[in-house]
């Protein structure tokens, strides 16, 4: 597929994805959302992939659904947008909560609506201290959707998941890993660095583990302990039985760096 809305690069296990319509602050559009599907496809295909980097071209992260985008035509008839929700958002944030690879979002500038939880469904949240985090969608009379109700009150707590989503207010990065929204917030200009160095080390992890981690997490706030611990005990038998764990264990005891194949 040839990409306009995106760029998509593979280098060294990293996977990198960046909504790339810098000139409206790479706000989605259904053509962007295609791509993104086809892009996901490639990285779940490909093994030789063993991190998925997002991040956004230019000044901004994402400024969420693009307003002016056919999808969201308000004329004669409202649109549907509960469709494009099924179609394009539901179908991104479960692909990538499924992805065989661990996430992670750089954020520069602002992430709004649909951009913002964007962010927060990637495993590792990292932004510049000139990042923002925007719960845009009151103020255009919707709610925080692409998992917006679903990260924010599990991250910051009803109370500030109740007032960012209501008041719509800018949320400054550093305050945002303050409350335990992202992961980490570093000075604009050592942004890259920091992600590219966070990635590179998630690449030489061991994924299956990563991804049984990630699983185990979503799945605890429905879960009864009992549950849980059969969750953990399942993933640990799998786990196990798995190169990675015999290599984790081998090299331990040789006191060598693991050489782990994500398997
Ligand atoms: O379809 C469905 O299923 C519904 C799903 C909805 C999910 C959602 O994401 S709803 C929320 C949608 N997003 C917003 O409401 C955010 C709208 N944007 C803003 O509030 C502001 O642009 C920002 C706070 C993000 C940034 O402000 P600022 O001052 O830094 O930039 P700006 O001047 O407003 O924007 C720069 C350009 O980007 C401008 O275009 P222009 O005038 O230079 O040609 C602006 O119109 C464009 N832009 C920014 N956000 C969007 C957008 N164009 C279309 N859609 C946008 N969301």
């Amino acid at each position: 597929m040839d990409y306009q809305n995106i760029l998509f690069d593979v280098a060294g296990g990293v996977a990198r994805i960046t909504l790339n319509r810098p000139d409206k602050l790479n706000s989605f559009t259904g053509a962007m959302h295609a791509e993104l599907r086809d892009a996901l496809d490639s990285v779940q295909a490909d093994k030789g992939i063993r991190v998925l980097l997002i991040t956004g071209a230019g000044r901004a992260f994402c400024a969420g659904q693009d307003l002016a985008d056919p999808d969201m035509a308000v004329g004669v008839t409202a649109p549907d947008i509960g469709n494009v929700v099924e179609k394009n958002y539901k179908p991104l944030i479960l692909r990538l909560q499924n992805l065989r690879v661990p996430t992670v979002a750089m954020v520069q500038g602002v992430a709004a609506g649909a951009g913002a939880s964007l962010a927060l469904a990637c495993d590792l949240a990292i932004a510049g201290k000139s990042a923002s985090f925007l719960q845009a969608f009151s103020k255009i009379g919707l709610i925080p959707d692409t998992g917006g109700t679903w990260f924010l009150p599990q991250r910051v707590g009803m109370a500030r998941a109740m007032g960012l989503a209501l008041l719509a207010e800018k949320l400054p990065a550093e305050k945002a890993a303050e409350w335990g929204l992202i992961w980490q917030v570093v000075d604009d200009a050592a942004l890259g660095a920091t992600v590219d160095a966070v990635a590179a080390q998630l690449a030489g992890m061991p994924t299956k583990a990563l991804v049984r981690t990630r699983q185990a997490m979503h799945a605890a706030p429905s879960h009864t302990l009992e549950q849980q611990l059969s969750m953990e005990g399942g993933f640990m038998r799998e786990l196990g039985w798995g190169p990675d764990f015999a290599e984790g264990v081998s090299a331990f005891m040789e006191k060598r760096a693991p050489r782990f194949t994500g398997n």
